[in-house]
């Protein structure tokens, strides 16, 4: 209660443990954990560090990710390297390492980065069942395609799913929430058999003009859950499918009209947020055209729900944008606002300066930086909102 002014009085805290940092996918990989380090450079040199409590949390153990994993996929993972890899071996390509886009290469430190990134995240759930937080942040988790024993488009371990496990220990109904421009099918998997989890993802959703399903290739707004109506899971799952080219105001909009209505309905007690940066504008791998105060504007509206919060990144593939973005989001949980001009004396200060129209500064307009046109009409998103409110229905309150 005596520490710095925090307007919003919301206790929050950070879970960053940095030699997650020193991992590299391989260097044409779009996956570059080095952008942790320009997030936590940022937010370091903006004081942010004074406003929360600082975790640096311990590897997850092999025992913890088998709450969610199968062991024999995790001995696997935990033995694997680069050297002894077969990528000829039945359990490689069972296990998700095959196949010729090298979505999950076995790289040095495999089994270390996972740990780390999942312990961050455990870390954070911990900070709320014992309510030493408010809002707990991990940007290095929300690696959302990770199956029980599968590796799947990035992601090794589900930090998210194993995090959602713990806060159930305690509370009887959790919200996931998933703000990535790719679908969140891991985890909306995971739970697709209980009413305890709700998952909600905003993602492109299509087929683009050489015929290829945007990754991972299912959400459409028909896919619920389970169909069976004596799966408590029904309807417990909601896809919201996005075009190329959103827009900020139509994305603040869907973002806030759709939550609003799942939180009302579902009543969390507490909530999940997976804030991959590949949704904004410019994203080497995203479609959308989103500014960095739209996203964190999802944020915003999340936190006014006044509900405990584990807040995790997920993707992002232009580094000195996700830098910009978990920077401001930090600064929304906290209550600070921060000055456009990035502080001058900050080591990489270079990662943020040459750009067109964001040299040196935090808020770049990155609106169509990748010229990708909007094919979402405001009439199409009114139907997309109106059958989204439709599945809700089939929830039983
Ligand atoms: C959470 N897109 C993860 C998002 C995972 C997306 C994909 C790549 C990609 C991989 C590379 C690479 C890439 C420039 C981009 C269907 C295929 C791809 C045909 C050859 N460059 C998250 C996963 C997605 C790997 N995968 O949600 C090494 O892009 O689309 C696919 C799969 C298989 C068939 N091939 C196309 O953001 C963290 N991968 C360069 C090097
Ligand atoms: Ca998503
Ligand atoms: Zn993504």
């Amino acid at each position: 209660e005596y520490g710095l002014e925090r307007p919003q009085g919301y206790n929050v805290s950070f879970h960053y443990n940095p030699h997650v940092e020193y991992h590299h996918f391989g260097s044409s990989h779009p996956m570059k954990p080095w952008r942790l380090t320009l997030t936590k450079q940022l937010v370091l040199s903006y004081g942010l560090e004074y406003t929360m409590d600082l975790y640096e949390p311990r590897p997850a153990s092999f025992n913890e990710l088998a709450i969610f994993h199968d062991r024999e996929y995790l001995s696997y993972l935990s033995e694997i390297t680069p050297q002894n890899a077969k990528p000829d071996d039945s359990q490689y390509i069972a296990y998700g390492f095959g196949g010729d886009s090298n979505d999950c290469p076995v790289f040095d430190g495999l089994w270390n980065y996972v740990s780390l990134y999942t312990g961050a995240s455990m870390s954070a759930a911990y900070n709320l069942l014992n309510k030493q937080s408010d809002i707990a942040i991990n940007w290095s988790g929300g690696l959302h395609h990770a199956k029980k024993n599968l590796a799947s488009g990035f992601c090794y371990v589900n930090d998210i799913v194993i995090a959602i496990q713990l806060l159930l220990t305690q509370h009887q109904r959790v919200l996931y929430i998933d703000i990535d421009v790719h679908h969140g099918d891991g985890v909306e998997q995971a739970f697709e058999s209980t009413d305890r989890v709700f998952t909600l993802s905003y993602h492109k959703y299509g087929i683009d003009r050489h015929g290829w399903p945007f990754f991972p290739g299912t959400g459409n707004i028909d896919e619920m859950g389970p169909k069976d109506p004596a799966n408590r899971g029904k309807a417990h799952s909601l896809n919201i499918p996005i075009d190329d080219g959103i827009d900020d105001h139509q994305y603040k909009w869907l973002f806030r009209t759709v939550t609003s209505k799942v939180v009302e309905k579902y009543n969390p007690q507490a909530i999940v947020l997976q804030s991959g940066a590949d949704s904004l504008g410019g994203d080497r791998l995203g479609r959308f055209n989103l500014n960095i105060k739209a996203h964190g504007s999802c944020i915003e509206t999340v936190k006014s729900f006044g509900r405990p919060l584990v807040l995790i990144g997920g993707g992002g593939y232009t580094p000195r944008n996700v830098a910009r973005t978990w920077c401001h989001e930090t600064a929304v949980c906290v209550g600070a606002t921060l000055h456009n001009d990035l502080p001058t004396h900050i080591p990489y200060l270079q990662a943020f300066q040459g750009e067109e129209n964001g040299d040196g500064i935090l808020y770049p307009d990155l609106h169509n930086t990748k010229r990708h046109d909007n094919l979402n009409t405001d009439p199409a998103l009114h139907k997309l909102v109106e059958k989204a409110m439709e599945n809700l229905r089939y929830m039983e309150g």
